[in-house]
């Protein structure tokens, strides 16, 4: 699909409150067609998890050096690396346990095969998290807005996400809605409507302040009488305690499903991946406030900790649906268990 393409599907459109929209302004280096291709897909993810690769590789590395077979010692020391590489304490106690099974039954597997092992095993902890890349993983339903409400601490990368996501799915031909129930500051809602502009999506807004749950039934509705195809709902990420935050997201789940029964169709969490053992943390608080459905983890780019993308989604049992690794509008990625693993391990031999 060509640049030019992009906005093809925009209608005539009332929104029922002030909105914004725009171009989208950057694109990813592309092909004729206008697409990325698999490969500079591909380095792009490896450029973006490089610190984590290095600092995990260079510790397997340093601890298998010199030894032939896989080996009590060295299965202390992979341990070590992994519980250090930010995977957690859980998922690492599983992977050597795996790990350990295999050397009973081979006896002697060498610290080669040690790599197959582990990436196989790895890609199996993982959750397959997108059925089609049509729509960039969203399963747009004809008819009724998709629902999509972003959780998550302060400055985890919420705002940003519903921009690349927006962006990504109104260049796939879908109309946008994006609800600003993040009311508790002012630039927060304008950083949201210079994204919304960016992707060419709506925003609904009401003034600082006001009620979330509110702007998100303004949003639903405006969405359903436009006849928009995914409504993005930003939301404030205050952790000051676990039941204000409880109380806050029922409730504004509850006013959605009064426009859309089965609405939110997916609450995504949204986790800062450079804070390592502390996106652990959240991911607990936020899944006991509210039914989380995917996950997100952004700033990738930049950081060795990149293991907790393996952890959290084995430990919590939900899929990661996509990775940030920049602040770049394409630079969401959709999360591919086995591209994640390449780009950690390389090509399988
Ligand atoms: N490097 C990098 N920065 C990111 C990424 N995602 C978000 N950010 C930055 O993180 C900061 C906080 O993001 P924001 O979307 O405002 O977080 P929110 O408070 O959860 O809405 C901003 O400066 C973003 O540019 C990412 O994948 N990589
Ligand atoms: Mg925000």
């Amino acid at each position: 699909m060509g640049f030019f393409d992009l906005f093809k599907k925009k209608k005539e459109e009332k929104p029922i409150t002030p909105s914004t929209e725009g171009e989208v302004v950057e694109s990813a280096p592309v092909t004729e067609n206008g697409e990325p291709t698999i490969e500079e897909e591909r380095q792009e993810l490896e450029a973006g998890l490089e610190k984590t690769k290095e600092g995990f590789f260079g510790k397997l590395k340093r601890a298998i050096a010199g030894r032939t077979t896989v080996d009590a010692d060295v299965l202390d020391d992979l341990e070590e690396v992994l519980i250090t590489s930010d995977v957690g304490v859980d998922t690492t106690v599983k992977i050597i346990e795996r790990i350990e099974a295999r050397v009973a039954r081979d006896k002697y597997l060498n610290t080669e095969e040690l790599h197959a092992i582990l990436r196989e095993e790895i890609a199996d902890l993982m959750e397959e998290s997108h059925r089609s890349t049509k729509d960039f993983g969203i399963e747009v339903k004809e008819g009724m807005p998709y629902v999509l409400m972003v959780v998550g601490v302060n400055g985890a990368g919420k705002t940003t996400t519903i921009g690349k996501l927006a962006a990504q799915l109104t260049k796939a031909g879908r109309k946008v809605y994006i609800g600003a129930a993040d009311t508790f500051r002012a630039a927060a809602i304008d950083q949201l409507a210079v994204w919304a502009e960016r992707a060419g999506a709506t925003m609904v807004r009401q003034d600082m302040g006001s009620d979330p749950a509110s702007v998100a039934y303004d949003t639903l509705r405006s969405a359903v009488a436009n006849g928009a195809d995914v409504v993005l709902i930003d939301t404030a990420g205050r952790l000051h305690n676990k039941v204000g935050l409880m109380k806050e997201l029922t409730k504004i789940r509850n006013v959605m499903s009064k426009v859309i029964p089965d609405a939110p169709h997916e609450v995504m969490l949204v986790l800062d991946g450079s804070t390592g053992q502390n996106a652990f943390e959240q991911a607990k608080q936020f899944t006991e406030a509210t039914q989380v459905t995917s996950l997100t983890i952004t700033k990738l780019d930049g950081t060795a900790k990149g293991g907790v993308v393996i952890g959290i989604s084995d430990k919590f049992n939900i899929p990661v649906r996509y990775i940030g690794i920049g602040e770049g509008i394409d630079q969401l990625k959709m999360f591919d268990r086995k591209e994640f693993v390449r780009a950690l391990f390389g090509e399988a031999k």
